[in-house]
């Protein structure tokens, strides 16, 4: 058996972190070292390991939508981020989307 991954152990709250929202399908965080005055995480708590593992339409039109959804909970204007893979920037192998936001000027402002 695979060990759980760094988010299914924050999922199952082994694991301490700041949830911003959570649902039977979807958990967001704080991110542990913020890259934008908010920076939020979006966590399908269906594993997969990167988001080209997610081939269902619905599934990934799901976890675009909550991740909005999220966003526009703490933010009228923001960027969403997905890194995939390790060449891609990714560090935690289980799919998850950015949320970035609460620039002054824009992302490039600061
Ligand atoms: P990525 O590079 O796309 O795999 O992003 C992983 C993000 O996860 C990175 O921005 C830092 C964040 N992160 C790593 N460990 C933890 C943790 O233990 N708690 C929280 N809240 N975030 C974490």
């Amino acid at each position: 058996m695979t060990p759980p991954t760094l988010f299914e152990r924050i999922i199952a709250r082994e694991i301490p972190s700041e949830v911003v929202y959570e649902d039977d399908a979807y958990i967001a965080i704080r991110d542990i070292a913020p890259k934008a005055p908010i920076h939020l995480l979006v966590i399908p708590k269906k594993v997969s390991a990167r988001v080209d593992e997610i081939t269902d339409a619905r599934e990934m039109g799901e976890l675009w939508l909550t991740a909005v959804k999220v966003a526009r909970q703490h933010a009228r204007d923001y960027r969403l981020l997905v890194n995939c893979g390790q060449g891609g920037g990714q560090v935690v192998f289980h799919t998850h989307i950015h949320v970035l936001a609460g620039w002054e000027n824009g992302p490039d402002s600061d």
